[in-house]
């Protein structure tokens, strides 16, 4: 398979408010490495395409793109601190609707959680991985089986209008605009994450021409906390184009495949022409912030899983923390996915 991957990610390396303190982010620029190293012996390394910034308004508000890209400047120059974040954010019975003048009114207003900032290298990282998923996308509608964008920061998280969760730009949500355009009537994300994929839910949930389909940690006892729960399944015209499986702490392969299989079920039955796989690896045993039990030999079953759909595939990387596993994992998906499409 190819990979999509450049090193336009390595001046972002965020902060994020552990229980008291500033932290560097659990999201490091090692997670790459790791990656490429794990999936070298296999796959083919290929660089990005020029960025389509009309992809980016397709899925984002205008107002959050401009503020994004200026952001990181205008906290140098009032404030001056290591990284950008909020302070306060919009909460029940506040104003939703009105966006305030002030800086750090409008980090609370274009943000979502504290475990998520702006630093010098961030814009230009955010828009340098949504072009690795636009690549992996366009040679996917031009004719390769798969391919697997190396996103770094992850996207699922990202709202049209918010950050948060590690995420900046909605990497995903690049991919099925690339698929839309290509010509395909209806595509899926398949978002095996174990967080659930609130900002991917948030940007298609009006739409019947994307099922969005979530396997996370119940957000009664993880993050994102607000949203992933079963009954949220789309608004209008995207009214039964949501899925989510929240599943609790220490769910082990099997119990998760079950939820992995009725998506797998969804995304048939809705006749999708392609399938965007938001691949978080935090399900591993191991990872540092998750409860999940997932083994490293279990990623090549999902990984066939996914094959036996027989859809175009882009995956994107999402989470996984574990670095120094982090790239057997997702190595598993992908070899798993081409042993079962050989
Ligand atoms: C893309 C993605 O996977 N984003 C995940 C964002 C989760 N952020 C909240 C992390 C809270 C970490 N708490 C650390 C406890 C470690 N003992
Ligand atoms: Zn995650």
């Amino acid at each position: 398979m190819l990979v999509v991957t450049s090193d336009d990610h390595l001046a972002h390396h965020a902060l994020e408010l552990d229980s008291t303190n500033l932290i560097p982010s659990w999201e490091t620029p090692t997670r790459v490495d790791s990656v490429r190293r794990a999936v070298a012996p296999d796959h083919r390394f290929v660089g990005p395409g020029e960025l389509d910034v009309s992809l980016l308004h397709a899925i984002h508000d205008g107002e959050y793109l401009a503020f994004m890209a200026g952001v990181w400047d205008r906290w140098v120059a009032e404030e001056a601190g290591p990284a950008a974040m909020g302070v306060a954010w919009p909460a029940r019975r506040f104003d939703q609707g009105r966006r305030p003048t002030a800086l750090r009114g409008l980090l609370g207003y274009h943000g979502f959680a504290a475990d998520c900032s702006v630093v010098g290298g961030t814009w230009s990282a955010a828009l340098a991985s949504a072009a690795l998923a636009q690549t992996a996308a366009e040679l996917v509608a031009g004719g390769e089986r798969a391919m697997f964008a190396l996103c770094r920061p992850p996207g699922h998280h990202a709202t049209r209008d918010q950050f948060g969760g590690y995420c900046y730009l909605n990497n995903a949500g690049v991919a099925v605009e690339v698929f839309r355009r290509s010509g395909v009537e209806r595509v899926a994300v398949l978002d095996i994450d174990y967080h659930h994929g609130n900002g991917t839910q948030d940007i298609f949930y009006e739409r019947d021409d994307v099922l969005v389909c979530s396997i996370h940690a119940d957000p009664a006892f993880e993050f994102p906390y607000f949203c992933g729960h079963a009954s949220e399944t789309g608004h209008g015209a995207g009214e039964g184009y949501n899925r989510n499986e929240p599943l609790p702490a220490g769910t082990e392969l099997a119990e998760w495949l079950t939820a992995v299989d009725r998506c797998v079920d969804a995304i048939r039955d809705a006749g999708c022409g392609a399938v965007v796989v938001s691949t978080g690896v935090d399900t591993f045993e191991a990872d540092p912030i998750s409860q999940f039990l997932l083994r490293t030999d279990d990623y090549p079953v999902v990984g066939a899983r996914i094959a036996d759909m027989g859809l175009p595939t882009v995956f994107v990387l999402e989470g996984g923390y574990a670095v120094d596993a982090l790239g057997d994992n997702v190595a598993g998906v992908l070899n798993g996915f081409e042993a079962a499409s050989a």
